[in-house]
C-alpha cells in the first residue's frame, strides 16, 4: 500500500514545520499570513501574486480507480465478457465480446509548478508533471464463457504534458476578488506508451496501451477560466469555472475536451490553519478518433468509453507559516476527494478517493 506511506510523510513534515513555526513565536508579528489566501491544494490557478512575488511548489496527486459501470450501473467482470460486444470484432483474431476486464487502477501525479507576478494584474503560472499509472486486468479464456486465463499489470510513467498560462485580474476589492486565467497545454507527454499484455490465448504480446494508460494528450489544448474568492472575517469562500478544449489530433484522435465547475468555503480558526469543504462538478466529452494501433477487446481501447460527469465532494486543510517563523514563505495543504455521483460514457472503471497533497513557497 503506498497511500499510507503518503499521508505519514505528509504528516511528518506538517508536524516539523509546524514546531518550527512555534520556535520563534514570541517575536511581533510582522505581517499577516494567512491560510485561506489560497484556495484548497486541488484548485489550479486559485490565487494570484503581488508584483515581484516567485511561488514554487509540488503537488503529489493520488487516485485509486476499481470496478465498473456501464451506461449508469455497477456491472461485473463475468457479465462484461458475456455480454458487452468487442468494437474491434471482424478483425483477426478478435472475440465477438470483450475477453479483457480493468480491475485496478492507480495513478500518481507529480506536478511541479513555479508562478511569477510581473505586475499586479498579471501572474504567469507554468506546471510540469511527472506520471505513474499502474492497471490490474483480469483477461478471460478463449472466445467465450467465464474462464479466467489470469492476471496481468500494465505500467506507464514520465512527464506528462506541460501547462503554461498567464493569470489576469478583472476585480479586487477588499474583500472580493475575481481573475480569469488563459494559456496552454503542450503535448510534451508520450502517448505511444507501450507494455506486455495477457491475451485470451495466453500470448504475452508487447502492445501500445489504451488511451487511459497513455501519459499525455498528445494535442496542443487551449486552457481557460475565472475565479471568484470572497471573504468575511473567518469565512472564505470561493468559485471556478475552468475549461480545456484539445486542438488538433495526435495518432488518430483527440481527447475531449472538459468543463470543470467548483465552489468550496473555508474557515481559519487561526492564520495559520483553515480548514475548506468543496464540491466539483467534472464533465469531459468521449475521446473522437481513434488510434489504428489500440486494437484489444477491452473497454478502455474503445474511445468512446471515456469521458463523462462526475460531482466529488473534498475536504482540505492548509496550513501557512507565519512571517515570524524561520520557514516564513511556506505552506503545506492536503485534500480528498470522494466521488459522490459518477454518469460515465459507456463502460468505465469507477473512482473510488483522490488525494492531492501540497508545498509551495513564496519568496
Ligand atoms: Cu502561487
Amino acid at each position: 500500500m503506498k497511500l499510507p506511506m503518503y499521508l505519514i510523510q505528509t504528516c511528518v513534515l506538517v508536524c516539523a514545520l509546524m514546531l518550527l513555526t512555534q520556535i520563534n513565536a514570541h517575536e511581533p508579528a510582522k505581517k499577516r499570513m494567512r491560510a485561506d489566501s489560497h484556495g484548497p491544494i486541488g484548485v489550479m490557478a486559485d490565487h494570484m501574486h503581488k508584483k515581484g512575488e516567485y511561488m514554487l511548489s509540488y503537488r503529489h496527486m493520488y487516485m485509486d480507480m476499481s470496478g465498473n459501470e456501464f451506461n449508469g450501473s455497477n456491472i461485473s467482470a463475468d457479465t462484461i465478457v458475456t455480454t458487452i460486444a468487442n468494437r474491434f470484432y471482424g478483425a483477426s483474431g478478435q472475440p465477438a465480446k470483450l475477453r479483457v476486464v480493468p480491475e485496478k487502477m492507480e495513478m500518481h501525479m507529480h506536478m511541479i509548478g513555479a508562478m511569477y507576478a510581473p505586475s499586479d494584474w498579471l501572474t504567469l503560472m507554468v506546471m510540469a508533471s511527472y506520471q505513474e499509472k499502474e492497471m490490474t486486468l483480469t483477461t478471460y479464456k478463449g472466445m467465450m464463457g467465464t474462464e479466467v486465463r489470469g492476471k496481468f499489470t500494465t505500467k506507464s510513467d514520465g512527464w506528462g504534458d506541460t501547462k503554461i498560462s498567464g493569470l489576469v485580474k478583472l476585480y479586487a476589492s477588499s474583500h472580493h476578488k475575481l481573475h480569469a486565467h488563459l494559456g496552454t497545454s503542450l503535448p510534451t507527454g508520450s502517448t505511444n506508451e507501450t507494455d506486455s499484455i495477457l491475451n485470451p490465448m495466453g500470448m504475452t504480446p508487447t502492445v501500445r496501451l489504451p488511451y487511459g494508460m497513455q501519459l499525455g494528450a498528445g494535442t496542443y489544448a487551449i486552457l481557460h477560466g475565472v475565479t471568484y474568492v470572497g471573504d468575511r472575517k473567518k469565512f472564505k469562500w470561493g468559485t471556478q469555472y475552468a475549461a480545456t478544449n484539445y486542438l488538433g489530433d495526435d495518432n488518430g484522435y483527440t481527447r475531449g475536451d472538459k468543463y470543470d465547475l467548483t465552489g468550496w468555503v473555508s474557515y481559519q480558526p487561526i492564520d495559520a490553519l483553515s480548514g475548506s469543504l468543496r464540491v466539483k462538478y467534472s464533465d469531459q466529452g468521449s475521446i473522437s478518433g481513434i488510434d489504428g494501433n489500440i486494437m484489444l477487446p477491452t473497454q478502455a481501447a474503445d474511445p468512446r468509453n471515456y469521458g463523462g460527469e462526475t460531482t466529488t465532494i473534498l475536504v482540505g486543510l492548509n496550513w501557512a507559516a507565519q512571517p515570524q517563523s524561520p520557514a516564513r514563505g511556506l505552506r503545506l495543504a492536503i485534500e480528498a476527494g470522494l466521488p459522490i455521483s459518477q454518469n460515465l460514457h459507456g463502460l468505465q472503471m469507477e473512482t473510488d478517493f483522490s488525494i492531492t497533497s501540497g508545498l509551495q513557497y513564496m519568496f
